[in-house]
């Protein structure tokens, strides 16, 4: 993070594995004694009193998460620049480097700040239109308890210190930062606690952090060797080289994908102002500037072979931050990963699936010790040592759905890939969440559906509950499953294995509880009829069915859709910035883009400016607030949603277009299928072509807003049936049960044009307007 100020320049220091505590595990072993009791109390209508025993039996008596924390700063000190005039400053999106500049007396000073993709060390070089005109100090700064700051002889800062103690688990992850300084004329010379630069012409900073960990149970790295190691490599390369790298690495996923929305004279305003008058001008290029924010965060925050993003991304500078600064599972880590496929960021979406697989290692002990299962799962929140116990209160802890959902991911990564060798290496995990579930699920003595117990919609409680969230068989839980079991299915037959583990799972999966329509028209979120019209919860997990999962669909379930469409406005639309995020999402999959769009205006608005909700800080990361990145993850997914959907057996072009956005182009997006649409563009919100390449051969079915043909006039095949393209399976939705008080008007669509185009692997296919 570049501070920018003047004179006391602040980069603030974060590295991915400097969490607190060290591998531990927190699962409560009441829990599987306690289980039979709870459930009886959950059928017996004595939710409070479930609730509890849950936070006595089932909530973790010892760590309830550990803590991303930041190293420090590094503070550059300029004092004589009090008087300065032409201050200007960016971040280039384009580049992945920031930059200050501003002019004291007849000399111009400019800062450049990169953190390199390639080289691991942060990069800082400092020019001045004159000749030895650059002098400053260099200080480390921590609010790590136990850091040592020093000068070592070589005139290197350096930190090391090991993390702290957190909720009884011993803080043992090392690190090590250094900065080293390269001058180009001038001095350098140590003082006690800084280094002193006098007289340069211009200035290189490198600063290495390293730290032990290798995995969540190995803490054997050498931090020292590691740092000095990068940073040895990096100092002896011009600056221009570095710089030119980091570009080159960073351009290869950035450049992946462009989009246009047209062009006005805002681009020329400051930042913050774009953000306080965006939703009373139209600034198009602010929402392409948005959404290429998002995918330069999810590449500054998720390189192959770290940690995935976390709730502050790696920009928390806290040592107590919010909700620990780690992965609440039960929607935002998986917001924050939503846009990797489909912004083809693919690879990047690897640091969140190892987590996955690791949390298909830690989660088995959970499912055996706590709830005698087999399997693995995990629940609403995990963190760096991958703990899958219950934490929090049992009101949000309690929850079973974390294994379930993420591992959804495991499988979204191979609808778009295709990838056979990775499929097999994730199946265990795919097989593992829903052995969970067929060992953990029970039957409804009301209804005999099979449902879990204890469950919870995610952070809400109907108010027939008297305060508690406990309940059996929610919405969002039945929806998960459905997923779980539907996927380990289609995994193995993919691959051609367990197939009586499929026919269990088939059987299983018919006896599962559809999902309800309620007296207001609503989707319900329980098993009974108990939603208020006028909640606004943040959470509306019901919708999970909508989005990101496909369980309701405009072509396929219209019941459900219409009521899905209830409920989206019975909620309201502004809440916390993740919440709207998501709301970006669910609009776009109800075909709605100008409702979509009002969501994009209601989360572009600076923080503290909607009542009772979040927004946006001015250097665009998303409000909760507080300060937390899923958002601008949501939002991103939801814009490229508004483009462009591949869930829903066929790819579907333009499905949720603003009226604002008549004409405009995107290229590089990915599609389910491996298909990538190479170049679209529309006008008068008719796609007027579109290229798209086939990577894995197959049927591409396509639904577009207006007629289209081939490039050479040759007509398309008007679709029929079902799309067979195996990527494109679609898991029927049981019928819905209809409260007899639920007033449904079904909606209506926009006709659309369904084609079939069979493709080969590799080939680009054009198709034009008609
Ligand atoms: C969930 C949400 C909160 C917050 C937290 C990190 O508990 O309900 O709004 O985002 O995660």
């Amino acid at each position: 993070m570049v501070y920018g100020n003047v004179q006391r320049e602040t980069i603030q220091l974060n590295e991915h594995t400097v969490w607190s505590g060290g591998p531990n595990r927190n699962d409560n072993p009441k829990a599987l004694t306690s289980l039979p009791e709870i459930r009886q109390l959950i059928f017996d209508g004595k939710q409070k009193e479930a609730e509890m025993l849950a936070n006595e039996t089932i909530i973790s008596k010892k760590s309830h998460g550990q803590m991303f924390e930041p190293v420090g700063s590094l503070h550059l000190n300029f004092n004589e620049h009090n008087n300065y005039v032409n201050y200007y400053r960016e971040l280039d999106i384009e580049r992945a480097v920031a930059k200050v500049s501003y002019t004291v007396g007849d000399v111009t000073y400019t800062r450049e700040v990169l953190a390199s993709l390639p080289n691991r060390v942060i990069a800082i070089q400092l020019t001045a239109s004159k000749p030895r005109h650059i002098s400053f100090t260099a200080s480390f700064s921590t609010p790590q308890p136990n850091a040592v700051i020093q000068i070592n002889p070589e005139k290197e800062l350096t930190i090391h210190g090991t993390t702290i103690d957190h909720e009884g688990v011993e803080g043992r992850v090392k690190f090590k930062g250094v900065a080293r300084i390269k001058t180009d004329g001038g001095t350098l010379l140590s003082a006690d606690t800084a280094l002193v630069v006098k007289d340069a012409n211009a200035v290189t900073i490198f600063v290495s952090i390293a730290t032990n960990f290798n995995n969540y149970k190995d803490l054997t790295g050498n931090e020292n060797e590691r740092a000095k190691t990068a940073l040895d490599k990096a100092y002896h390369r011009p600056y221009a080289r570095i710089l030119k790298a980091h570009v080159t690495a960073y351009r290869k996923y950035f450049d992946r994908v462009k989009f246009d929305l047209g062009v006005s004279d805002a681009p020329n305003r400051p930042t913050d102002e774009r953000l306080k008058n965006f939703s009373t001008t139209n600034d198009p290029q602010f929402v392409t500037l948005y959404f290429q924010f998002g995918r330069y965060l999810l590449i500054s925050a998720s390189q192959p072979g770290g940690q995935p993003a976390n709730l502050q991304g790696i920009w928390n500078n806290k040592l107590n931050p919010p909700w620990d600064s780690k992965y609440t599972i039960n929607i935002n880590a998986e917001m924050n990963y939503w846009p990797a496929e489909k912004t083809n960021l693919a690879e990047l979406h690897e640091p969140f699936l190892q987590m996955i697989r690791d949390m298909a290692e830690t989660g088995q002990e959970t499912a055996r010790v706590m709830y005698g299962a087999r399997g693995w799962m995990a629940h609403h929140n995990t963190d760096i040592w991958r703990a899958t116990g219950a934490i929090d209160g049992a009101f949000w802890g309690n929850w079973s759905g974390g294994g379930g959902w993420t591992s959804q991911h495991l499988w979204e990564h191979y609808l778009y890939r295709g990838d056979k060798a990775y499929l097999e290496s994730v199946y265990p995990a795919l097989k593992g969440a829903a052995t969970f579930y067929v060992d953990f699920l029970i039957e409804h003595p009301k209804y005999k559906w099979l449902i879990v117990n204890p469950d919870m919609s995610p952070e809400n409680a109907p108010k027939a509950h008297q305060g508690s969230s406990h309940d059996a068989g929610t919405t969002m839980t039945n929806q998960i499953v459905f997923d779980v079991f539907s996927t380990a299915m289609r995994a193995a037959e993919a691959l051609n294995k367990d197939p009586s583990f499929v026919d269990t799972l088939t059987r299983m999966r018919g006896r599962l509880a559809p999902m309800h329509i309620g007296q207001h028209g609503q989707l319900q979120e329980w098993l009974e009829d108990l939603d208020d019209p006028i909640d606004n919860h943040r959470h509306i997990s019901h919708l999970y069915g909508l989005f990101p999962s496909s369980q309701i669909s405009p072509y396929r379930t219209p019941h459900l859709y219409s009521a899905a469409k209830n409920t989206l406005i019975q909620r309201g639309d502004v809440s916390t910035g993740w919440s709207m995020g998501w709301k970006v999402n669910w609009w776009a999959k109800m075909l709605d883009g100008d409702h979509a769009y009002k969501l994009i205006q209601s989360q572009l608005t600076p923080v503290g400016t909607n009542p009772g909700g979040g927004g946006t800080y001015n250097n665009l990361f998303d409000a909760h607030p507080p300060f937390q990145i899923d958002g601008n993850f949501g939002c991103t997914s939801g814009i490229t949603e508004m483009l462009m959907q591949s869930s829903d057996g066929s790819i579907h072009l333009l499905p949720a277009l603003p009226d604002v956005w008549p004409s405009g182009s995107v290229s590089g997006l990915r599609a389910r299928g491996g298909f990538e649409i190479v170049e679209m563009e529309w006008k008068d919100a008719n796609v007027v072509s579109v290229v798209i390449k086939s990577t894995l051969g197959g049927n591409l079915r396509l639904r577009v807003p207006n007629k289209m043909a081939l490039s050479k006039g040759d007509a398309l095949k008007t679709a029929i049936g079902k799309n067979a393209n195996a990527f494109y399976q679609i898991e029927e939705t049981p019928e819905p049960v209809i409260s007899p008080m639920a007033n449904i008007t079904l909606l209506e669509q926009k006709e659309t044009f369904l084609y079939d185009v069979p493709t080969n692997r590799g080939k680009v296919y054009t198709l034009k307007t008609q």
